[in-house]
């Protein structure tokens, strides 16, 4: 079927709530469409299998693309959210694959602190806001963007919108890939994935087995403990990949934002940490309804995914030298 141009832009430059009777008329030649709201507002046809079709073909393809990724992102949070537009505009030519877990992706950023609207973010970090076109008030040493959510949207628009990013929500990363890898060590080399309906619901079903992703590189971003927080964390601990989680410290807005951006890390083979989780990982302090070190670490995990790109030997979406 050819696509259906409902532009409403009438020759002369103008926009009209009917169109012209022009356009009204192609519009009318084609499937009948009609935008018209006079009462005569009408919708090219369609058949109830084309909906799920069309879904379908391109939710499954993407499945079977993304089952070799190059970089998976668990958490579409403000860190998670922020590496992945730093990290798929500097390397157009990998696939990034984010997965969240929530239905709505944005983690906490949809608001500032004590479900307050404004969102605090400090310098520097307010250079990321000028990139993806957020306007905000300088307040000397520290920015305010009227909402959270318009940083949130803005920045989910502009992740969305690169070719080579797949957001996957509505889907939990139940446990972690950890393979053998060339050195004879222990890596991690994917995720393992459910829909979280299907997570939520282990203890009254009988097993649901998941499904995996497999990634040279894997980015982790949950955000500090709670229902689904500090996943990759915790789960270090239970394989024995890390003694004890360190456990977020108490607020400290000085000490807590550049020790997250700093710190973020490849923590073990395969895994960067970025966010939050970080804070979990090493017992250091939260900083609070602050915003800018979710930020510098999302763009420092996407330089260390960048740097293993430039130096390791990958094959098959591993990495073996
Ligand atoms: O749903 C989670 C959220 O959107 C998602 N997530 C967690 N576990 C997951 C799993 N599979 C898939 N197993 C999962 N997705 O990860 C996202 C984390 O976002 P967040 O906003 O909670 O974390 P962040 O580190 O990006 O931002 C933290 C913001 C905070 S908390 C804080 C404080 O408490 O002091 N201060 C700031 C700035």
């Amino acid at each position: 079927m050819a696509p259906i141009a409902l532009d409403q832009t009438a020759t002369n430059g103008t926009s009209t709530p009917n169109g012209t009777a022009a356009l009204k008329a192609a519009q009318a030649n084609d499937y009948g469409v009609m935008e018209d709201y006079e009462g005569k507002y009408n919708f090219a046809p369609i058949e109830e299998a084309q909906v799920s079709r069309a879904m379908i073909k391109r939710y499954f393809n993407t499945m079977y693309e993304r089952a070799v990724s190059d970089v998976v992102i668990i958490g579409a949070g403000s860190a998670g959210l922020s590496c992945a537009y730093h990290l798929a505009t500097s390397r157009p030519d990998l696939m990034i694959t984010i997965l969240e877990a929530n239905v709505a992706p944005g983690g906490g950023a949809w608001l500032g602190g004590q479900l307050m609207t404004p969102m605090v973010i400090r310098k520097p970090a307010d250079a990321f806001l000028r990139k993806i076109g957020v306007e905000y008030e300088d307040e000397g040493p520290f920015v305010v963007v009227k909402h959270a959510a318009l940083f949130t949207s803005t920045l989910l628009s502009k992740v969305l919108a690169q070719p080579n990013v797949v957001l996957m929500n509505a889907t939990a990363v139940e446990d972690l890939i950890i393979h053998k890898d060339y050195t004879g060590g222990q890596r991690v080399a994917g995720v393992v994935t459910n829909w979280t309906l299907v997570a939520l619901n282990h203890d009254t079903q009988s097993c649901m087995d998941p499904n995996t992703i497999t990634a040279p590189v894997i980015i982790t971003a949950t955000g500090h403990d709670g229902p689904m927080g500090a996943f990759s964390a915790k789960r270090l601990v239970s394989a024995g990949l890390l003694k004890e989680l360190g456990n977020m410290r108490g607020l400290d807005m000085n000490r807590a934002e550049p020790a997250v951006v700093n710190q973020t890390r490849e923590v073990t083979p395969g895994l960067i940490m970025a966010g939050m989780e970080l804070s979990e990982h090493d017992g250091s302090n939260r900083m609070g309804p602050t915003f800018g070190a979710m930020i510098g670490s999302g763009v420092k995990a996407a330089t260390e995914a960048i740097k293993i790109f430039e130096t390791a030997k990958i094959a098959n979406g591993r990495v073996v030298g």
